[in-house]
């Protein structure tokens, strides 16, 4: 079994302490602040955070969450892990060409994400040459001639994959789509296709629309909200802001996971004095402690009692959408055992539930992973339209349909055209535009693309941000495919595992980041973002950027497609690139709902897209109806002595990024290699808590495995078990993905759990010279 890439981290003096109750508090603004000053600085700290999400100040790089109306923002607008996104990235720490010159590859290859972005901002174009030990400094130039000179050697433009990661700006998507359908290929995988993939899919099939369709103030104003598979107090930290202003207002809330997260049980709210002083307001109402996977099931079954109560919007079902008698049917002849099963809950616990929804006129239903990460997903997403479509809560305020985006600008990448799968009417108007024909295949998304690149189908690896190799999903079979590459490319602002595990050759380009200010073209320059509830606005950096070498991604983008595509089709990119208004009048002639486009972006708070389902009650699917959909209820089997693991993100990471080895609300710190068990199930499969073991899944008669993981006895159903990602990522089987959107079953892994030799010791290993020598002789605490 490979070892695991961790001699940077100890993990024996990993600490456990017991769950949290509460999220947030004085811990949080403690914890900020001193992550902050200790990269930043006192000076730069100040001036930095005092921008975030403010109406002339910069978009917070971490999640997608909106934030308010600007009559309602605070002095300090952000969470912890917005602060701790910010510090990432206005870091005073520097990764230059002496760091590259003093470390070969192959030991930068045995580093952990951690260490490799804790080293600090990259500071120029750096190159790998075939064979070579270490990457070396190139020109700006050589670099973008070399990409022109692979990409313009392929036999088809097909073979070149362009992956984009969900931070970089609209004005930066629409030119880098514009460029790769250019050059020919709808080869645009995103981490959409890991994440949200599944919701966009659903909806779109069910609402006409893949986005959700709730503001901030229908949260505000609803009086049920649905938190399912989500966990907003970490990953979404100003939701919980939200949450409280809507139980001020009487609104009831029912969490939905198999974990008691701290964030949906209780709340201290840092911006006001009493939330600092006070005990905090409890959030969840109800929790359903539902068995992973068991969401499909779980929502047929309020659908059937909602049916059975007559708890009905009987003029919205009929005005406004299709296929309800079918629905009907179905769900009133429900297996109720196998749903018992499915979900692991009683009847009373979902009885309950669905009286929440019948008591309420304003249901808004909010989710992200872990109901998008499924082989069910698409399905169970259409479960959920059809509860909200049965009592009328669409279109209508304190309602709707809202799927919590995780990448700050995920949303707007998509909405500017970054899709494998574009629509005919955005490649028609991209036509009518720069009068060249886009190709109309629909290209890879990001499974697809690894096996292209691992059956040498694809050649070519360009990635704008992100870090691939750790996100996607079967990391042995992911790196592969990586290193058949003839040319992997990412523009990056941080070190991290795609750089290390690359092709034949390899370059880094450090891009700005959205905390800086872009000069480009010797002018100040905007760029402009979409959060997860359609609002657009415009955002500036107020720092001076980590180096005078880097260049804006909207720069990258235009000068290599100079150099890759010279005057084919007479795009102009160097207008485009000179002042990046000319780009935003492009967008607004190109994307629907984007007319005015650069005039709109700069009111306070930008404006919202359009959203028929929202807006009007209209749904642009092909019935023009809303539409129910069946079903079949559905049971994940797991075989006798394993478990079903979720793949999670502790509170102190953002995805691969990783700020810290502390997960507060769960109890963990100093470590990241835990497996998450039910005390029962640990004592039934012979395990002792503290124990190390090794996880293996196994999948279609082939097994995978992640070595040394400790145990921790958690509360959750019996049956389920929970890991951090990307450790967890090497057990994620390649070909199991959700039906309909592909998006990887990482919250879905069936594993068992195998006694690791000499427990915990192998985690510790170094290799000769580096690491503590006096730590390495102490036995490990926990033998197995
Ligand atoms: N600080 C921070 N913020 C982030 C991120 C980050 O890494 N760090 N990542 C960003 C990104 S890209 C995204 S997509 C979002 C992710 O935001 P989340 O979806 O909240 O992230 P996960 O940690 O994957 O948590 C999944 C939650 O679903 C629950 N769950 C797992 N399986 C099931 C199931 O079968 N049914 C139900 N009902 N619940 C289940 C888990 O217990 C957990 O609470 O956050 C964004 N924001
Ligand atoms: N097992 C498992 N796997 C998962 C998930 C899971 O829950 N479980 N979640 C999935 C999800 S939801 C997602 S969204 C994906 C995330 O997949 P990605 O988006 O590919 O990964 P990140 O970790 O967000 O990318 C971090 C890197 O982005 C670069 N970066 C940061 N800021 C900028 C910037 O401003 N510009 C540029 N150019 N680069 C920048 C830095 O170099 C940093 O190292 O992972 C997926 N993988
Ligand atoms: S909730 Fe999300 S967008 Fe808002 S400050 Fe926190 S991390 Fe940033
Ligand atoms: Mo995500």
């Amino acid at each position: 079994m490979r070892k695991p890439p961790q001699q940077d981290i100890d993990e024996r003096e990993l600490d456990v302490d017991p769950p949290k109750q509460v999220a947030a508090g004085p811990t949080a603004v403690a914890i900020t602040m001193k992550r902050a000053v200790e990269q930043m600085g006192v000076r730069r700290t100040a001036k930095t955070l005092r921008r975030i999400n403010q109406a002339d100040g910069f978009d917070c790089q971490g999640c997608a969450w909106p934030d308010p109306d600007p009559s309602h923002r605070h002095t300090a607008e952000f969470c912890e892990n917005g602060a701790k996104a910010v510090t990432e990235e206005a870091t005073l720490r520097r990764v230059g060409r002496e760091f590259f010159a003093e470390h070969p590859l192959d030991e930068l290859r045995d580093r952990t994400d951690y260490w490799l972005g804790q080293q600090g901002r990259i500071t120029e174009p750096m190159v790998l040459r075939p064979g070579g030990t270490h990457y070396e400094p190139i020109s700006w130039d050589d670099a973008f001639s070399l990409i022109a000179g692979h990409l313009n050697a392929l036999a088809s433009p097909d073979q070149a994959i362009f992956y984009t990661s969900g931070k970089t700006s609209n004005e930066a998507a629409f030119a880098y789509q514009l460029f790769v359908r250019a050059f020919g290929t709808n080869n645009l995988p995103d981490c959409s296709n890991m994440c949200h993939e599944s919701s966009g899919v659903a909806l779109a099939e069910v609402m006409g629309i893949g986005k959700g369709s709730v503001s901030l103030q229908d949260i505000h104003d609803a009086q049920l909200i649905v938190i399912a598979g989500q966990n907003p107090g970490t990953n979404h930290p100003r939701m919980l802001i939200a949450l409280e202003e809507a139980k001020r207002k009487g609104a009831k809330i029912l969490a939905i996971n198999p974990l008691r997260e701290a964030g949906l049980v209780r709340f201290k709210n840092p911006q006001k004095p009493r939330g600092l002083a006070g005990k905090g307001t409890a959030l969840a109402d109800l929790h359903l402690p539902v068995r992973i996977n068991g969401d499909l099931a779980l929502f047929q079954a309020i659908g059937a009692l909602l049916l059975e109560w007559d708890a009905v919007d009987r003029d919205f079902v009929e005005q406004y959408t299709t296929g309800f008698d079918a629905w009907a049917a179905h769900v009133k002849d429900l297996d109720w055992d196998l749903v018992l099963d499915a979900t692991g809950l009683t009847r009373a616990q979902i009885e309950e539930a669905a009286a929440l929804f019948r008591d309420s006129d304003a249901t808004v239903l909010c989710w992200a992973m872990g109901i998008t990460q499924h082989r069910n997903a698409v399905a169970t997403i259409k479960e959920f339209a059809n509860v909200a479509f049965l009592q009328g809560n669409i279109g209508k305020p304190g309602a709707g349909l809202c799927p919590v985006r995780g990448h700050s600008n995920v949303q707007g990448d998509r909405t500017m055209g970054i899709w494998e799968r574009p629509p005919g009417h955005f490649l028609d108007s991209l036509r009518d535009e720069f009068g060249f024909e886009p190709p109309r295949e629909h290209g890879l998304d990001t499974v697809a693309s690894i096996k292209a690149l691992h059956d040498g189908d694809a050649t070519v690896f360009f990635a704008m941000g992100g870090n691939f190799v750790s996100a996607a999903p079967d990391t042995e079979v992911t790196e592969d495919a990586m290193r058949r590459a003839a040319l992997t490319v990412h523009v990056s602002t941080k070190l991290n595992r795609s750089h290390v595990v690359h092709g034949r050759e390899a370059l880094i380009l450090p891009a700005l980041g959205r905390s800086e200010k872009d000069r480009t073209g010797g002018r100040d320059q905007r760029v402009t973002v979409e959060d997860s509830m359609s609002a657009v606005h415009a955002s500036r950096g107020p720092l001076d950027p980590a180096s005078p070498y880097l260049k804006s991604e909207v720069d990258i983008v235009c000068s290599l497609a100079e150099a890759t595509l010279g005057d084919r089709h007479g795009i102009p990119w160097s207008a485009f690139r000179s002042d990046y208004t000319e780009i935003r009048r492009r967008i607004a002639r190109v994307v629907p709902g984007c007319d005015a486009y650069d005039e709109k972006v700069d009111r306070p708070g930008g404006f919202v897209l359009p959203h028929p389902p929202r807006d009007s009650r209209t749904f642009p699917t092909k019935q023009d109806k809303a539409i129910f959909t069946v079903s079949p209820t559905d049971v994940l089997q797991v075989p006798d002595g394993r478990l079903l693991l979720q793949t999670i993100r502790s509170h102190d990471q953002f995805n691969t990024t990783i700020y810290g080895l502390d997960d507060r609300y769960r109890g963990i710190s100093n470590g990241r290699r835990v497996v998450f068990v039910h005390p029962d199930d640990i004592a039934a499969l012979g395990f002792e808590e503290g124990q190390y073991v090794d996880l293996v899944s196994e999948w279609d008669g082939t097994e995978r495995q992640a070595p040394s993981f400790r145990i921790v006895a958690y509360d959750q159903p019996r049956g389920c078990a929970a890991a951090y990602y990307p450790e967890t990522n090497p057990l994620v089987p390649l070909e199991s993905t959700a039906e309909g959107s592909n998006c990887p079953t990482s919250k879905s892994v069936i594993i068992r759990l195998e006694k690791a030799d000499g427990a915990g010791r192998r985690s510790v290993e170094t290799p000769a010279g580096r690491g503590d020598e006096t730590k390495r002789q102490v036995e490990p605490e926990h033998n197995a």
